[in-house]
């Protein structure tokens, strides 16, 4: 029986593209509409919390306009082949891996559907609008924000991470530009400890030059193939 791979596969927001949920950095993308400063920094927040919610507000409402697409479905299958010998990290806030039956996502920068107490760091779930949210029900003394991670936050889970890119004998990216980090690095770190490395991309990203293999298309015609 040969050994199972352990595979690591990191999504971007081009996984979720063809459910409709803009990506950042293509032509329509979100932060088109906002500077990046403004509404996914701590500074931002703090400046101007309103418009971080009301930014925030509109992307939670937007998810019940989208649903899964088969990229997402195929990683929910091979996560009911590879078990535990598969780690999912996404870099996206959506809800689309669950939606689609992944149970166990690693989702480095937060989720849209989750509220953080900025007091007392108590987490809860939460669907509608967060604008106007009363205190913390824990606390009941802090203002609820965004449980996202900003830009000059430190991602979530990362020891979990790390170890799971040590460990692995192959890492998957899709449908990210390569340009942000430390997500932006797992390709190198993989390497280094001997994984192969294979980019499901639109086009070749940023960090293209680091994968062993890239195929470029449609996230929801080449994660299926692979899959299968
Ligand atoms: C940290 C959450 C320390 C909120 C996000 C200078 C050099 C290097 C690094 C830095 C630097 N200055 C500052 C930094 C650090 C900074 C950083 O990387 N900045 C960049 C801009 C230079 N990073 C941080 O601050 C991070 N924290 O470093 O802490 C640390 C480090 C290590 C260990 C411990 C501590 C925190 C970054 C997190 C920021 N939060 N989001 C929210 O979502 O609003 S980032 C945001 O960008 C999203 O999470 C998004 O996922 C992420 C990356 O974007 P992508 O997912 O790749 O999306 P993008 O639009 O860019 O690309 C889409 C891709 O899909 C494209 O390639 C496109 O071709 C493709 N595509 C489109 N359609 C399809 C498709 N592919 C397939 N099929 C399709 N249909
Ligand atoms: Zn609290």
């Amino acid at each position: 029986m040969a050994a199972v791979p352990r595979v690591v596969v990191l999504t971007g927001a081009g996984i979720s593209a063809e459910s409709g949920v803009p990506t950042f950095r293509d032509a329509d993308g979100l932060w088109e509409g906002h500077r990046v400063e403004d509404v996914a920094t701590p500074e931002g927040f703090l400046a101007d919390p309103e418009t971080v919610h009301r930014f925030y507000d509109e992307r939670r409402a937007a998810l019940a306009g989208v649903v899964p697409n088969p990229a997402h479905v195929a990683l929910a299958d091979l996560e009911r082949v590879l078990g535990d010998d598969l780690t999912l990290v996404t870099q996206n806030i959506d809800d689309l891996h669950e939606r689609a039956g992944s149970t166990r996502v690693v989702h480095m920068h937060g989720e849209l559907l989750s509220a953080l107490c900025i007091r007392c760091g108590g987490r809860v779930r939460w669907e509608g609008p967060m604008l106007g949210a009363p205190p913390c029900g824990s606390c009941g003394k802090g203002d609820l924000r965004p449980d996202v991670v900003w830009f000059g936050e430190i991602p979530y889970r990362m020891d979990d991470i790390f170890e799971a890119l040590a460990a692995c004998d192959l890492f998957v990216s899709v449908g990210t530009s390569g340009a942000v980090y430390p997500a932006a690095g797992f390709v190198q770190q993989a390497r280094a400890f001997g994984a192969r490395t294979l980019e499901l991309n639109l086009v070749p990203s940023e960090g293209s030059h680091f994968f062993h293999e890239a195929r470029h298309g449609r996230a929801g015609e080449l994660v299926p193939a692979w899959v299968a």
